[in-house]
């Protein structure tokens, strides 16, 4: 039986996993051929098993009084290159499935950093949608109570995800430092006045839109004028947009959960400045902006359709910066048939296995997760190494230093998918850069 049949059958609820895992799994072919010693130390079958679980009920106490139980995870998948480093999510649909499959992703998005960092990630089924801030801070108290006994600056890294912001990592911290008596670099992204480093909390975004202009300079073109799809409207799709007015890019849409935004003029500074404030201060939803903005046109998410009609706008790029599988093979197909030219994914997994063969097909340039993402978890490193030397680098030099990160994240996928035989093909790239040397250092640990 194979690996993919074997994890498929060992825990069949979890769909997202099989899914990333049957990815790497496809692309890593040729390289277990090359690489007996893969094969005879059982790399494979070791790389999707995680090195530990941790799953713990976090119970807290609503304004009302009234007691609540979510529960809570940490997926420690592997330490092959340093200490576990990857974001919590807190959102309804979290559950362990979802969870490995993302700390199965970060452990090659990691690996393609080139920092030392092994990969995990962890949260909560809590929606801190509609809490009050006091609800928000007894939950992140609660949880850290547990997680905290898990975790160390050289040991376990959490970070932000979805729901879990500037806000929530911060009062995971105080928890953190009062159980601990520490003051570390346990978490990133913390603020800038307490161990947080600059350009961490634009870094997704920006590594996302400097991986689009990479791929489009490999075919000599670039962002100046082109009209950009975006999903989700919180950190990730915030700063993306933000780098593309920068670049001369004009960022046409956005959305939450609720439905989309498309604005035909285009969004400019003026205007992300008031989502951000929407956003990030009132915490209130897309909806408003099209009440502000005449030009703009809002549409409610309709449950009955089978695409999302966000991706059916005539548009050159594409950043989903939502969530996993917002992409399908409808989708994809009206990306295509509206003449995209790029997609950088910033959500994780964000295109399903069918968009996917329809970005491969039709030879637009298409960036996956791992290395289009790759910016966040970059910039924590380097929030990371400025906390183990106790100082702070200016924002330009954090800036030169994701976007040469980025630049060679590039380089390495582009010339790892030209080496194996599938030119421009970035996810075998990814796969593959980051699978070699995940297992190579396994393999110089030994078996453990
Ligand atoms: P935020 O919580 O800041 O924003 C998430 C956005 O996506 C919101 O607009 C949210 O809408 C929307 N969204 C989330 N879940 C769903 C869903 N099930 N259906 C529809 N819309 C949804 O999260 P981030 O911006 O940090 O994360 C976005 C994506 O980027 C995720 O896939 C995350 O894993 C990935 N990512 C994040 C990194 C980071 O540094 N933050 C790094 C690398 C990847 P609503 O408000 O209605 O929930
Ligand atoms: O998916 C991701 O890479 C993140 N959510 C960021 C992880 C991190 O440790 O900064």
């Amino acid at each position: 039986m194979d690996i993919y049949e074997r994890i498929k059958n060992r825990d069949p609820n979890e769909t997202e996993f099989h899914q990333a895992v049957f990815e790497v799994v496809e692309s890593i072919k040729p390289v277990l051929e090359m690489h007996p010693e893969f094969r005879s130390a059982n790399i494979l079958e070791r790389i999707v098993e995680p090195e530990r679980v941790i799953m713990f009920r976090v119970p807290w106490m609503d304004d009302g009084g009234d007691i609540h139980v979510n529960r809570g995870f940490r997926i420690e998948m592997n330490s092959a290159i340093g200490p576990y480093k990857g974001g919590l999510r807190f959102h309804p649909s979290v559950n362990l499935g979802i969870l490995k499959f993302l700390a199965f992703e970060q452990v090659f998005k990691n690996a393609l950093t080139t920092l030392p960092m092994g990969g995990g990630k962890g949260g909560a089924d809590f929606d801190p949608k509609g809490k009050s801030n006091e609800e928000v801070q007894r939950f992140c108290q609660s949880f850290m109570l547990e997680l905290a006994r898990h975790i160390g600056p050289n040991t376990d890294v959490p970070a932000g995800d979805i729901g879990v912001g500037a806000r929530e990592i911060g009062y995971l911290f105080g928890m953190y430092k009062k159980i601990s008596n520490e003051f570390t670099g346990v978490l990133t992204g913390k603020g800038l006045n307490w161990g947080g480093s600059l350009i961490r909390p634009e870094a997704t975004g920006y590594g996302s839109v400097y991986f689009a202009a990479e791929m489009l300079n490999a075919r000599g073109e670039t962002l100046e004028g082109r009209r950009c799809l975006i999903s989700g409207s919180g950190n990730v799709a915030q700063y993306t947009m933000e780098k593309l007015i920068e670049l001369g890019g004009i960022p046409v849409t956005f959305s939450d959960s609720n439905g989309y935004i498309y604005d035909e003029k285009g969004v400019d500074r003026e205007k992300l400045d008031f989502l951000m404030e929407l956003k990030n201060i009132r915490r209130g939803r897309v909806r408003e902006y099209a009440e502000k903005y005449s030009e703009a046109v809002y549409t409610p998410v309709d449950p009955d359709l089978k695409y999302n009609p966000l991706w059916d706008h005539a548009a050159h790029c594409a950043f989903p910066s939502a969530t996993q599988n917002e992409i399908n093979g409808i989708d994809a197909g009206n990306l295509v048939k509206n003449g995209i030219l790029v997609v950088s994914e910033g959500a994780n997994m964000p295109t399903t296995p069918e968009g996917m063969n329809i970005f491969f097909d039709s030879g637009i340039l298409y960036g996956p997760a791992k290395a289009a993402n790759a910016g966040g978890v970059s910039v924590s490193g380097l929030e990371m190494s400025q906390n183990s030397m106790r100082l702070g680098w200016p924002a330009e030099e954090v800036d030169s230093r994701l976007k040469m990160i980025m630049k060679n994240i590039h380089k390495t996928c582009l010339d790892t998918a030209e080496y194996y035989g599938t030119p421009f093909n970035y996810v075998n790239g990814a796969n593959i850069a980051g699978f070699v040397k995940v297992a190579q250092a396994m393999l110089d640990q030994g078996l453990v």
